[in-house]
C-alpha cells in the first residue's frame, strides 16, 4: 500500500511510523487511520522489526481528529456518530499498537492534543521535545477524553491529576509531563530524535520475547489482583526462561561479556 498520510521506514531492526500531514498538525483523519492500521498490521508480521518509533513529521505531533472532517462537523438535521468513528477507526490503532508484541517509543516531536495525547499515551516509552505539550482538548470542544485517554490517564499521573487535565485542558508542559510521570523523560528539542532512535535501537538489540512477556505482565497487572499477577509471572517466566535468549544471557553473564540477543 503506497502511503499519503504516513511514512514509514525501517533501518536494521527499528521502525519508524511517522504521521505525515504537517500542514494540518498531522491531525488524524479516516486515511490516515487506515494507513496506521495496515503498517502497525505488515509490522506485526514481518518477523524483523524489533522496536517501533512513533512521531509526527512538522512542528506537531498530532492534533487529534481533523476538525475539518465532515464525519465530525454539525450541520442541521445530521446525527453525527461519533460511536462508530471511535468504533471504526480510532479503538483499532489503539489495540493493534498495544497487541504489538515489539516495544513502542513515541518521540512527541510538539503538540499533542485530544485523541495524539492518547497515542502518545499508548506507548511503552514516550520521549518529548523541551517544546512539545500535551493537551487534553476534548473537554475544550465538548467531547470526553478518548481513544484510551481515560484509561491511561488515572493509572500514570493519579486521580487528581488526570481529572484536572481531563476537565480543565489545559496544556501541559513537556517538562511538566516528565515531572508528573505522564511520560519517560523530556529531551532538548534538537536531541529528540537522536535520543529515540538510540532508545530503539538499544530496545531492537534486546530479548525481545521476553519484553513482549514484560508488556503482557504490566497490560494484565492493570486488572489483575496479587495472586492472579503471581500466577501469570509464573507463566510468563517459564515462556521467558524456555528462549535462546534466556540461554544467551545466562551464558553472557557467567562469560563476563554483552549478551548478544536474537529477539528468539
Ligand atoms: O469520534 C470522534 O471523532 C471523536 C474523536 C475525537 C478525538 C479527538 O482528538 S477530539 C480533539 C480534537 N482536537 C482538538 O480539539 C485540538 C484542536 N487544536 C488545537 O487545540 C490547537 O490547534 C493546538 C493546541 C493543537 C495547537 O495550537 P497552535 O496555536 O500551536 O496552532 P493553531 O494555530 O491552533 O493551529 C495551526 C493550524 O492547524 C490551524 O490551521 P490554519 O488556521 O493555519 O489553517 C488549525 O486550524 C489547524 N489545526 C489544529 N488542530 C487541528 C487543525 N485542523 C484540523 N483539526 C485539528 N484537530
Amino acid at each position: 500500500m503506497g502511503y499519503e498520510t504516513i511514512l514509514v521506514a525501517r533501518d536494521g531492526g527499528v521502525a519508524r511510523l511517522t504521521l505525515n500531514r504537517p500542514d494540518k498538525l498531522n491531525s488524524l483523519t479516516a486515511r490516515m487511520h487506515e494507513e496506521m492500521l495496515t503498517a502497525l498490521e505488515d509490522l506485526s508480521k514481518d518477523g524483523e522489526t524489533r522496536a517501533l518509533v512513533v512521531t509526527g513529521a512538522g512542528r506537531a505531533f498530532c492534533a487529534g481528529q481533523d476538525l475539518g472532517e465532515d464525519c465530525v462537523r454539525p450541520a442541521p438535521g445530521k446525527t453525527l456518530d461519533f460511536r462508530s468513528l471511535l468504533k471504526e477507526r480510532y479503538n483499532p490503532v489503539i489495540l493493534r499498537l498495544r497487541a504489538l508484541s515489539i516495544p513502542v517509543v513515541a518521540a512527541v516531536n510538539g503538540v499533542a492534543a485530544g485523541a495524539g495525547v492518547s497515542l502518545a499515551l499508548a506507548a511503552d516509552i514516550a520521549l518529548a521535545a523541551r517544546s512539545a505539550r500535551f493537551v487534553l482538548a476534548f473537554a475544550k470542544i465538548g467531547l470526553v477524553p478518548d481513544s484510551g485517554a481515560t484509561y491511561f490517564l488515572p493509572r500514570l499521573v493519579g486521580r487528581a491529576r488526570a481529572r484536572g487535565l481531563a476537565l480543565l485542558g489545559d496544556s501541559l508542559s513537556a517538562e511538566e509531563a516528565q515531572a508528573w510521570g505522564l511520560i519517560w523523560k523530556c529531551v532538548d528539542d534538537d536531541a529528540l530524535m537522536d535520543e529515540a532512535r538510540a532508545l530503539a535501537q538499544t530496545l531492537a538489540r534486546g530479548p525481545t520475547r521476553a519484553y513482549g512477556l514484560i508488556r503482557e505482565a504490566l497490560d494484565r497487572a492493570e486488572s489483575n489482583g496479587l495472586a492472579a499477577q503471581l500466577e501469570l509471572e509464573a507463566e510468563l517466566q517459564q515462556r521467558a526462561g524456555t528462549t535462546g535468549d534466556y540461554a544467551e544471557g545466562v551464558a553472557a553473564f557467567a562469560e563476563k561479556r554483552a549478551p548478544r540477543f536474537s529477539g528468539r
